[in-house]
């Protein structure tokens, strides 16, 4: 089941927030910045103490930490990737930090996460291109499953929202 809304990710009450992240899990601007504001400094130290083990969580890869002093079970942070005009498969990359997060909530028997529009901020994304991608394959990687799962997208500014809702097809 699929939702939409218009908001701050940090006020979802789905199971699982999705940070869209950096590669060093350095906490930045944007979305990251309201996540880590919220969840407080646990998470910072959550963030680093992965990286020394893994060094980098790459583009459209995934994984969770906890929610600090945010009321979730969990933070899956994923790292879309940077719009470079098309040619350097940002529509799979941008796909698979989708597929890769719901891997994580199912994985532990979460029952909904809540999206923001990964990279269609600083990353520079096209928001048309990169909600067709997000909706394409949420639908298909529910549509694939036997358990449910609610899947809020949360769209933080009035162009995402619309774009969301005319595809939805929601009024
Ligand atoms: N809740 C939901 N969505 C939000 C919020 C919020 N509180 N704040 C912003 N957005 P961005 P990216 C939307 O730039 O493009 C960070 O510095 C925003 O309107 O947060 O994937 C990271 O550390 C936009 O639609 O992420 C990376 O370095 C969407 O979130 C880099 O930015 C994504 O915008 C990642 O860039």
């Amino acid at each position: 089941m699929i939702k939409l809304s218009l908001g701050d990710i940090t006020n979802s009450t789905a199971d699982v927030i999705v940070n869209a992240a950096n590669s060093a899990l350095r906490g930045g601007g944007g979305v990251d910045g309201a996540i880590h504001r919220a969840a407080g400094p646990i998470i910072v130290e959550e963030c680093k103490a992965w990286i020394s083990k893994n060094k980098e969580l790459p583009t459209g890869k995934a994984m969770m930490t906890s929610a600090g002093k945010l009321p979730h079970k969990g933070i899956i942070h994923t790292v879309g990737p940077m719009w470079e005009g098309g040619v350097a498969n940002e529509d799979q990359l941008l796909a698979e930090c989708y597929i890769n997060a719901l891997h994580i909530a199912f994985e532990n028997g979460f029952s909904s996460i809540a999206f923001p529009n990964i990279s269609t901020g600083v990353y520079g994304f096209p928001k048309r291109d990169a909600a067709d991608v997000a909706i394409c394959t949420v639908q298909n990687f529910l549509g694939s499953r036997k358990e449910q799962m609610k899947v809020s997208f949360v769209c933080f500014d009035d162009e995402n929202f619309e774009i969301y809702k005319s595809i939805l097809g929601e009024d």
